[in-house]
C-alpha cells in the first residue's frame, strides 16, 4: 500500500524567502501605520481652537510677525497682503494643554478694508500692531480699534497692543511709556516685538492665548453655535490605525 503524500498548508508551501519578505512587509506596514497614527494624534489633540486676527497699518510688519511665529523665519522682502491670508499653529499654554490658533493676517491697505471687515466678527482675539519707528501707525491705533469694535458686534475681541520692529531702537518714534499708557486706557496689555530678531514673538501670541483661555475657563467667553471665534477641542477616542484616527469622534473638553 502506497504512503499518502504529506499535506502542506498553503503558507507552508510558500518558499522560505517569499514568506520572510511577506513578514517584513507586514511589519513595515504596521510600523508605518503606527507612526502616521501617532503623528496625527500629536497634531490633532487640542483643547480649543481660537481664531485670531492681526490688524494695523500697511508695512507695520503683520505678515512678518505671523510668519516668524508660524514658520520660524523672517523675510526682509515681504509683499503687501492682498485681502486676507490664513495661518495656523498649536501652542502649549500649560504642560499638556494645547490650543490651536487660526490666525487671519489682514491687509493694512485701505482698498482692502471691505474684505478685512468681514473677519472681525468670527475672531475671539487679535494683535493690533503699530511700528515703533512710524508715529503715524501709532496714531492710527485708535481708528483700527474703532473699526474692529464696530464690526465685531455682538461679540467682542480680546486685543493685545503690539509695538513692532523693536530691533530698530535708533529709529524709534514712539516711546514705550506712551504706548503702555494708551494700552492701559484701552484695557489691553502692551508688548514690543521684532520678527527680524525673534524678540517676544512667542510671548505675544502665547500671552494673548492665555488671556483668552482664562476668559473661556471663567465663562466670560462661551462657545456659540454659528460663531467661529472659539471651538471646542478635538480628541481621538480610540486609535488603532491612521484610518481610524480620521473616523474618530469629537468631544468637548470644557
Ligand atoms: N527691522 C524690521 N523690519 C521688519 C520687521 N517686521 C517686518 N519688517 C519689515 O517691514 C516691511 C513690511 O512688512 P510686512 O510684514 O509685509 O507688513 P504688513 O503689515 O503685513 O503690510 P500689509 O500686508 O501691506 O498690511 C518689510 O520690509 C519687512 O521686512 C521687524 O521686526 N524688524
Ligand atoms: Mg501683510
Amino acid at each position: 500500500m502506497s504512503q499518502a503524500a504529506p499535506v502542506h498548508s498553503s503558507s507552508n508551501a510558500l518558499p522560505h524567502t517569499y514568506r520572510a519578505k511577506e513578514q517584513t512587509d507586514r511589519r513595515n506596514r504596521r510600523t508605518r501605520r503606527f507612526f502616521i497614527a501617532t503623528f496625527i494624534i500629536m497634531e490633532a489633540i487640542w483643547l480649543y481652537q481660537f481664531r485670531l486676527i492681526v490688524i494695523g497699518d500697511s508695512t507695520v510688519g503683520k505678515s512678518c510677525l505671523i510668519r516668524r511665529f508660524t514658520e520660524g523665519r523672517f523675510a526682509q522682502v515681504s509683499d503687501p497682503t492682498v485681502g486676507v491670508d490664513f495661518f495656523s499653529r498649536l501652542v502649549e499654554i500649560e504642560p499638556g494643554k494645547r490650543i490651536k490658533l487660526q490666525i487671519w493676517d489682514t491687509a493694512g491697505q485701505e482698498r482692502f478694508r471691505s474684505i478685512t471687515r468681514a473677519y472681525y466678527r468670527n475672531s475671539v482675539g487679535g494683535l493690533l500692531l503699530f511700528d515703533i519707528t512710524n508715529r503715524r501707525s501709532f496714531q492710527n491705533v485708535h481708528e483700527w480699534l474703532e473699526e474692529a469694535r464696530s464690526h465685531v458686534q455682538p461679540h467682542s475681541i480680546v486685543f493685545l497692543l503690539v509695538g513692532h520692529k523693536c530691533d530698530l531702537e535708533a529709529k524709534r518714534q514712539v516711546t514705550r511709556q506712551e504706548a503702555e499708557k494708551l494700552a492701559g486706557a484701552y484695557g489691553m496689555r502692551y508688548i514690543e516685538t521684532s520678527a527680524r530678531d525673534a524678540i517676544n514673538v512667542e510671548h505675544a501670541f502665547t500671552e494673548l492665548t492665555r488671556d483668552i483661555f482664562a476668559l473661556v475657563r471663567s465663562g466670560d467667553i462661551t462657545i456659540q453655535e454659528g460663531w467661529e471665534g472659539v471651538k471646542s477641542g478635538f480628541v481621538p477616542n480610540v486609535v488603532h490605525s491612521s484610518e481610524e484616527v480620521t473616523k474618530s469622534d469629537r468631544r468637548c473638553l470644557c
